[in-house]
């Protein structure tokens, strides 16, 4: 175990470019959102400071609208795709036009609660710009009840088959000619598709087109779709974001609020057919109808209900390792292609997050074990086989590490 967390520390600090971790070198050379509230997470076990840091230089590109953003172009990479000029974001430091995963603030409580002595300055400073950024939710992604997306991106769960009934209302044929650094660094088999690919870059071209404007984009934008899985992170992030506001002694009211709204409004994505949260797109109403990791975060909201303890138990007994990104038993199912089917650790430590508090301890501590058992197996890789552990995508991966050294490795 000794050697696993060496290495995995040491992984953090070869993919610290100077106050932000990039997710792995070459294949994401930039700071991505909820990439770096892990890597604070796994700072946090030997170097406080360091964690702290890596939280300042993500809000420090925060838009004025409180949007927190999911890249942040730091230094040029030269030969990355999108890079900043697709955006067409601009400023000192450019951003992408879209937020991530809102993480920060339930990891943030966890760093923060590990050493509150070394942290409360710091956790005051970054408070007001949490609040911005959740309110920016509230405010831009919340009309429907549930929190939507714009961008499959900004799930974090890009290619997962939740976005198959939003993506086709997106025409991608005008994308043109690219190369994508990920089909040099990564099997094609692990990522997604040209057809998503193209999708996806007509979106970014829609996003820059109206100058990012959100009232635009949530009218117009040919992709909206509401999803569980932000849904619940949101809950939590509230709720923690309460917690953490407290001892600060700040009037968290408003906060509890946005909490009790979402608890209410994610029973618009209860799909009674499927019998399981599900997402939805609100352009034409549809159902994704397929039960996604997304959907596995609702005992993180404590918005869990009995037949979602049936679609736990199925989808895990389905598979060797726990939990796969997408049912096992659906048509679309893929074991190695990115969200469609494999292992994600740090899913995995937020489902697991959510077991325990739900009182799952048994539960928890078989999905610890299954996903140390993965990193041991096949190393700090970005993803894995959940059938026979291959290692997927990139490797000296730091969501990986930060997870090994706060969670699975315990
Ligand atoms: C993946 O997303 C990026 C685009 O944001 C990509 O495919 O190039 C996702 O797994 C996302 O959740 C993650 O934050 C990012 C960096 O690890 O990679």
């Amino acid at each position: 175990m000794t050697m696993l967390d060496d290495q995995a520390r040491a992984i953090l600090r070869g993919n610290d470019r100077g106050g932000y971790t990039v997710p792995t070198d070459m294949l994401y050379p930039f700071q991505w959102n909820w990439d770096s509230a892990f890597a604070a997470w796994g700072f946090s076990t030997f170097d406080s400071d360091r964690a702290w840091r890596e939280f300042e230089t993500l809000f420090a590109a925060q838009w004025a609208d409180g949007m927190v953003p999911h890249m942040v172009f730091h230094d040029a990479a030269p030969g990355y795709f999108p890079g900043p000029e697709v955006w067409g974001v601009g400023g000192d430091v450019p951003t992408s036009g879209i937020s991530q995963p809102p993480v920060a603030a339930t990891l943030m409580r966890m760093v923060w609660e590990a050493d509150p002595e070394a942290g409360t300055e710091r956790l005051r400073a970054l408070y007001p710009r949490l609040l911005a950024w959740h309110r920016w939710w509230m405010q831009t992604r919340c009309a429907s009840g549930a929190v939507a997306v714009c961008h499959p991106w900004e799930s974090g769960r890009d290619n997962c088959p939740d976005w198959d009934v939003g993506l086709a209302n997106v025409d991608g044929s005008g994308a043109g000619d690219y190369a994508r650094r990920d089909a040099a660094e990564v099997d094609g088999e692990q990522r997604p598709t040209k057809l998503e690919y193209d999708r996806y870059l007509a979106l970014v071209r829609f996003g820059k087109d109206c100058g990012w404007d959100q009232q635009t984009i949530v009218e117009r934008c040919p992709f909206l779709m509401a999803d569980p899985g932000i849904t619940f992170l949101l809950i939590r992030a509230h709720d923690d974001l309460a917690a953490l506001g407290r001892p600060l002694g700040e009037d968290v009211s408003e906060i509890e609020g946005w909490a009790a709204q979402l608890r209410a409004g994610v029973q618009t994505l209860w799909n009674p057919e499927l019998q399981s949260f599900d997402a939805r797109d609100l352009r034409s109403g549809a159902w994704a109808g397929v039960i996604g990791s997304g959907a596995l975060l609702c005992w993180l909201a404590r918005c869990e209900r009995p037949e979602m303890e049936a679609h736990l138990a199925r989808m895990w007994d389905a598979v060797t390792y726990g939990l796969p990104s997408s049912d096992p038993e659906a048509p679309s199912f893929e074991r190695k292609r990115y969200w469609r089917g494999p292992v994600w650790p740090q899913m995995n430590a937020l489902i697991g997050l959510g077991l325990l508090s739900a009182g799952r301890d048994w539960d928890e501590a078989r999905l610890r074990e299954e996903t140390a058992a993965l990193i041991e197996s096949a190393g700090f890789r970005e993803y894995f086989d959940p059938l026979d552990a291959a290692p997927c995508g990139g490797d000296n991966f730091t969501w990986t590490a930060a997870v090994w050294l706060a969670w699975a490795g315990r």
